[in-house]
C-alpha cells in the first residue's frame, strides 16, 4: 500500500452528543410495556453490561456471524478497499467496539472516520483507541440514534471525495424488511451522489443453526436479553423480579427473522415510575428481531433504496454476506 500524505499530519478526534434532550427511555418503556404484545426496542440493550455481554456473544461457538463476517472481510479486504476507493470519508453505524473498522481503516486510509453509536462511552473508548492506532486520523465521533434521522455535521478542512457507509454486523437485521428500506434511502440520501456502502447482511439458514444462535449452551444472550430488566430496575426505579422471567428467541421461517422476547414465569405485576403492568404465565416483552436476507433479497432491497448493487462478498458455507453497493 501506498503511503499517503495526510498521514503525516496528526489528526483531530472530535465527539458529538446527537441524542435528542431529556431521556427518551422512561417513555419508552411505559409506552412500550402498555402495548397489547410488550415490547421495548433492543437499542435499549447497551448500557455497560449490555455491551460487554454483546461482546461476549460475538465469541460464542453458537454465534456465526461476528467471526464469518470478519473471516469474509479479511479475505476480501483489499477488493472492499478498493470498491471503498482513496480518499473516500468513512461513516459506520453502529459502530461499537470496532474490531471490523480496524482493518477497513488500514487498507482504506480515510481521511474522516465518523462512527455514529447510541451508547456513547463504548463508542468514544473506540475511537480513542483507532487515534492511537492510527494517528493521522481524524474522527468525528457521533452518539446518535439512528432508526430515526439525523444530519451529519460539517466537517471544515478534511478534503472530502466522496462518502463510503459501513454497516456491518447485520444489525440491519434489527429492522423490520420496510424500516430497513427507509433506512438505507435515508443511507442514500446522506452518501450522496458518489456514494458507497458497505453493509454486512446475515444470511437465511436452517432453523436448528439460527436457534442456537440466538439461544446459546452457555445462556450469554439470555443473560444479554434479560439484562434489559435489570437495567430497567437501575436506571427507571422499577421492581422486575429477573428471576420470575426466562430468555426465549426462535427463528420464524415464514417471517424470515429471529424474535427475541423475555417471557413471564407466573402470573406477576410489575411496577415502573409507580405505574403497574400485569403479567399472565407465557407472556412476553418482545425485545429483539433479526431479519435474514438472502442474497438476492437483500439486493433488491439496495435497489429500491437507489443503489446498484456490485458486489458480494460470502464465506464459503454462505452463512453470511457482505453486500458493496453504490448510489445511483
Ligand atoms: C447486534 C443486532 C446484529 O441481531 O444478531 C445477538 C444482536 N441479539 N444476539 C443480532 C443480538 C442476540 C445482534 N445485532
Amino acid at each position: 500500500m501506498q503511503p499517503q500524505l495526510h498521514q503525516a499530519t496528526p489528526g483531530v478526534v472530535r465527539f458529538y452528543n446527537f441524542l435528542p434532550p431529556g431521556d427518551t427511555f422512561l417513555a419508552d418503556v411505559l409506552a412500550g410495556l402498555a402495548l397489547p404484545q410488550k415490547a421495548i426496542p433492543p437499542k435499549y440493550f447497551y448500557d455497560e453490561r449490555g455491551c460487554r455481554l454483546f461482546e461476549a456473544i460475538c465469541e460464542l461457538p453458537e454465534y456465526y456471524p461476528t467471526r464469518t463476517e470478519m473471516a469474509i472481510m479479511r479475505s476480501h479486504i483489499a477488493e472492499m478497499a478498493q470498491f471503498a476507493g482513496p480518499g473516500a470519508q468513512l461513516i459506520e453505524f453502529g459502530s461499537g467496539a470496532g474490531i471490523k473498522t480496524r482493518i477497513l481503516i488500514e487498507a482504506m486510509q480515510p481521511p474522516l472516520y465518523v462512527p455514529i453509536e447510541i451508547a456513547r462511552d463504548t463508542m468514544e473508548a473506540a475511537s480513542l483507541q483507532l487515534a492511537a492506532r492510527f494517528p493521522w486520523l481524524n474522527i468525528s465521533g457521533l452518539c446518535a440514534d439512528y432508526s430515526h434521522p439525523f444530519e451529519l455535521p460539517e466537517f471544515a478542512g478534511v478534503p472530502i471525495q466522496k462518502k463510503v457507509v459501513f454497516f456491518p454486523g447485520s444489525t440491519i437485521g434489527n429492522f423490520t424488511r420496510e424500516e430497513a428500506l427507509e433506512f438505507l434511502r435515508r443511507v442514500r440520501r446522506l452518501a450522496g451522489t458518489d456514494g458507497a456502502l458497505l453493509v454486512g447482511v446475515d444470511l437465511k439458514k436452517d432453523k436448528k443453526t439460527l436457534d442456537a444462535a440466538y439461544d446459546d449452551a452457555r445462556g450469554v444472550t439470555g443473560a444479554f436479553n434479560l439484562n434489559l430488566l435489570t437495567r430497567i430496575n437501575r436506571e427507571l426505579g422499577a421492581d422486575f423480579q429477573v428471576k420470575r422471567f426466562r430468555h426465549k428467541a426462535f427463528y420464524d421461517p415464514v417471517m424470515g427473522r429471529i424474535e427475541m422476547h423475555i417471557e413471564s414465569l407466573y402470573s406477576q405485576f410489575v411496577h415502573v415510575a409507580g405505574k403497574r403492568f400485569n403479567f399472565a404465565p407465557g407472556e412476553t416483552i418482545h425485545t429483539e428481531i433479526s431479519c435474514k436476507y438472502s442474497v438476492a433479497e437483500f439486493q433488491e432491497l439496495g435497489r429500491k433504496a437507489g443503489f446498484s448493487p456490485v458486489h458480494v462478498w460470502t464465506d464459503p458455507a454462505q452463512m453470511f454476506s457482505v453486500h458493496g453497493m453504490i448510489a445511483i
